[in-house]
């Protein structure tokens, strides 16, 4: 393996999480067509990596089917070399184990790594949707989130990272407050974790930390005063998308869109894919004079396994 390049940043798409439903956009790819496209809409403006989670075909739940995760993941791999970050934050009320499963079916080279617990509410979005919804389960998932914690205790933490370790799966740590760094701090001196780490800044989620350009600063310092040297990555619910994906390319570090944090590409126009949002991106860092890497370039700095060492 060569030298890493130097000052290319990652640009991931989430392309469609957990958290909006069908009611919200009629964009939000649901089956897996709809994935594959999506992620395709990404890689062919310069996506790096797509983080994924599936949901039912026929209902737009979230739900981690494996089945679903290997048929979208093998025909991507089947079309392009886009790093795949698979989801094992999975879907409100998920278990444990079921979040786990998509690491020993398909092996990845990356995959979320939740830092900690937290409220992880969307309860006060479901008004603005009330006698619109699409499908039964929606407002119940949302409001169910008012009595919700989302659970990533160390107990689960250390089973996720025994579980990546066997697969040389690299874990990106999402991390939703400060105290998560504290936590992923802890995990790197007691053995169970081994730099060099990758986070992910989940800012703007109620029950995490605000996004706001201050935060963005204290969290990437509190990392260097824990953890020393490490790769990070930005991304941020709704509106504060787009600023706060700019600050991060502006300090140096990477960036993520995609329709799971935000459906827009602009106040008042829905995004139609998450390709949209990658150009977007991709054009306010060519007006920064910031590099992007491509997916072979992300693979080198992240120093992920390979395409060819996962199982889809
Ligand atoms: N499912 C959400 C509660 C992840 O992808 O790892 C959190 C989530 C994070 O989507
Ligand atoms: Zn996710």
């Amino acid at each position: 393996m060569g030298k890493p390049p130097a000052h290319k940043a990652i640009i991931t798409a989430a392309v469609t999480g957990a958290i909006h439903t069908p009611t919200m956009s009629p964009y939000l790819p649901i089956t897996p067509t709809q994935l594959i496209d999506d992620i395709m809409s990404v890689y062919e403006v310069g996506g790096a990596v797509a983080h994924l989670h599936v949901r039912d075909p026929e209902t737009g739940m979230p739900k981690a089917d494996q089945a679903i995760f290997r048929e979208v993941a093998a025909e991507v791999k089947k079309r392009c070399d886009i790093i795949l970050c698979m989801t094992t934050g999975g879907s409100i009320g998920d278990t444990v184990e079921n979040r786990a499963k998509v690491v020993s079916t398909l092996e990845p080279e990356l995959a979320s790594l939740n830092a900690g617990s937290i409220n992880f509410a969307l309860f006060h979005v479901a008004p603005k949707f009330e006698g619109q919804w699409k499908f039964d389960w929606e407002k119940k998932y949302l409001t169910g989130t008012e009595d919700f914690i989302f659970p990533n205790t160390f107990y689960t933490i250390g089973k996720f990272t025994e579980l990546m370790g066997r697969y040389a799966t690299k874990p990106e740590f999402e991390i939703y407050d400060v105290g998560m760094i504290n936590n992923l701090a802890y995990l790197i001196q007691s053995g169970q974790v081994q730099k060099p780490v990758y986070l992910q800044f989940v800012m703007g989620i109620l029950g995490g930390i605000p996004a706001t350009v201050e935060n963005l600063v204290y969290l990437v310092q509190t990392a260097r005063q824990q953890i020393g040297e490490f790769q990070w990555s930005v991304c941020a619910a709704g509106r504060a998308q787009f600023p706060m994906t700019t600050q991060a390319l502006l300090m140096g570090g990477n960036a993520r869109v995609g329709l799971e944090d935000n459906l827009f590409i602009e106040k008042g126009t829905l995004a139609k894919n998450s390709g949209e949002q990658v150009a977007k991106l991709k054009r306010i860092a060519g007006e920064l004079g910031v590099a992007t890497a491509t997916p072979a370039e992300a693979r080198q700095i992240l120093g992920l396994k390979g395409l060819d060492k996962v199982n889809f």
